[in-house]
């Protein structure tokens, strides 16, 4: 079994080749890039999400989640694609861990299926399933990468979905077993654990836009569920603490940059109570500060019996916060109900194939706020990327230089937030591989590695190239500035 992975010193070595990436033709500029002169313990990884990627949708008696079931709904998924197979990386872990060696990671966050580990949610834990993770920890580990594993993204077990899901008062307890099952296995060689990941989405859009799983369109149930992961986050926290010997626990926010559309008084209005219900709203409690006022007045009776008063006494106990950051959000006014906002979309310069817009200096915004207005004391980039109607020449290549570029000036906005005093500690791009992008299946592509999915053929994209070569030029800096690694 290999050992648990402190931050890597680089060795200087240049990260190995894997075979398939070309050279960029940007590598002459690579010595200059800010992010090369990030500190000696950054971590560069990359990031997934188990049903984004895994495939093996019934192995070893896995049981089925709440995607499983939502993929089936004829019109909720783009093509009627499901995570069936995905990327198969649960039979190809091996090469996708020589991929990421190959790219230079020191880091990987994955996330883990919850009902591989118990079928029903609770009760009988599969040993079968944990033996997949506990096999990809210590692929990672003998690489020397170092495994950031999330518990929950957004794949609840379909047998906990028929007790009530999210919404049940019961959800935080089952979140609790779920992580102590995971943390008594993997927890001799996990230190980095992230509870949730981006608990607005998968409380909004499953649960008021009903764009995700399950599906449902409830204004009072989606804050219930939201609720109920905030309580989840710390009884989880709680559990990985009492197993684990000083692990660190985090949770991974989705934060956008909130502007008003014009500067009118009322849109202004809009941009803050926007800001409040997708920022403040998980934020505020995390830290300690309970839930936003202006938000508790918004959401009024809505808000479950007793929830203002239990946040009051909360508080994240966060080692680390995870940011997660694609765009910015251009707010107006609305007459809408309970939040009279709206998301507009204006002619900007450049969206991505999403439609979001391109905003690199938000991610520095967002950082810069978190480490001023919360305090917040470690932060990392848990996602970040773009997807693009990427096309692949007759080998498979990919010469995306739009994503390259997302890549290169949010990298420098971060590096720039790091000169500037922010206590960030490491960036994972999103994704390593093209992968089931949720209601848009698999036409939306977000890889650094393009995934061919009738071959499941891998090739490094160019973008994914360069970051390979900004790794390798940041350890050679830090070799020349340090030439015996002391
Ligand atoms: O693919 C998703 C991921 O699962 C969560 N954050 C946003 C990504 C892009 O939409």
């Amino acid at each position: 079994m290999a050992s648990l992975a402190g931050s890597r010193k680089p060795d200087g070595a240049a990260a190995p080749g894997d075979g398939v990436c070309r050279p960029t033709r940007h590598n002459a500029r690579m010595p200059d890039h800010p992010a090369t002169e990030l500190p000696p313990s950054f971590l560069w990884g990359a990031a997934t999400a188990a049903y984004q990627i895994e495939g093996a949708a019934t192995l070893h008696g896995k049981g089925r989640s709440i995607w499983d079931e939502f993929t089936r709904r004829p019109g909720a998924v783009a093509n009627g694609d499901t995570g069936d197979v995905a990327c198969d990386h649960v039979r190809r872990m091996r090469d996708d861990v020589e991929l990421m060696a190959g790219l230079g990671l020191n880091a990987y966050r994955f996330s883990v299926a919850w009902s591989r580990v118990l079928p029903r949610g609770i009760g009988q834990v599969n040993v079968r399933g944990l033996d997949v993770y506990d096999r990809l920890v210590d692929l990672l580990l003998e690489r020397d990468i170092r495994p950031f594993l999330t518990l929950y993204h957004w794949d609840l077990p379909q047998a906990l979905q028929e007790r009530g899901g999210w919404g049940s008062a019961d959800a935080p307890k089952w979140f609790a077993e779920y992580a102590a099952a995971v943390a008594t296995r993997l927890g001799d060689r996990v230190r980095d654990w992230t509870t949730l990941n981006e608990p607005q989405v998968f409380a909004f859009a499953g649960h008021l836009a009903g764009n995700h799983a399950p599906g449902l369109t409830d204004w009072g149930l989606a804050l219930r569920v939201a609720h109920h992961a905030l309580l989840a986050h710390r009884v989880g926290a709680d559990a990985l603490r009492a197993i684990v010997r000083a692990p660190r626990v985090g949770i991974a926010l989705d934060l956008h940059d909130c502007h008003s559309l014009r500067s009118l008084p009322d849109d202004e209005g809009a941009a803050v109570r926007m800001d409040g219900s997708q920022n403040r709203w998980f934020l505020d409690p995390l830290f300690g500060r309970g839930y936003p006022q202006d938000l508790v007045a918004a959401y009024g009776s809505l808000l479950p019996r007793g929830a203002v008063d239990a946040m009051h006494r909360y508080h994240g106990r966060l080692d680390f916060l995870g940011v997660n950051y694609y765009n910015p959000w251009r707010v107006e006014s609305s007459s809408e109900l309970p939040l009279r906002a709206a998301l507009v979309e204006p002619v900007v310069p450049e969206r991505t194939a999403m439609g979001w817009e391109v905003r690199p200096t938000g991610l520095r915004h967002v950082l810069e706020r978190l480490a001023r207005e919360y305090g917040a004391t470690a932060l990392y980039v848990t996602e970040n990327g773009a997807a693009y109607d990427d096309e692949a020449d007759p080998s498979g290549f990919v010469d995306d230089e739009d994503r390259r570029r997302y890549l290169d000036r949010h990298l420098a906005e971060a590096a720039r937030a790091v000169r500037s005093g922010v206590p960030l500690e490491g960036y994972f791009a999103w994704s390593l591989l093209d992968n089931f992008e949720w209601a848009e299946g698999y036409d939306k592509r977000f890889g650094l590695v393009r995934v061919d999915f009738p071959t499941q053929t891998r090739t490094v994209k160019a973008s994914g190239a360069w970051y390979r070569d900004l790794i390798a030029a940041w350890r050679r800096r830090i070799v020349a500035a340090d030439p015996l690694g002391m």
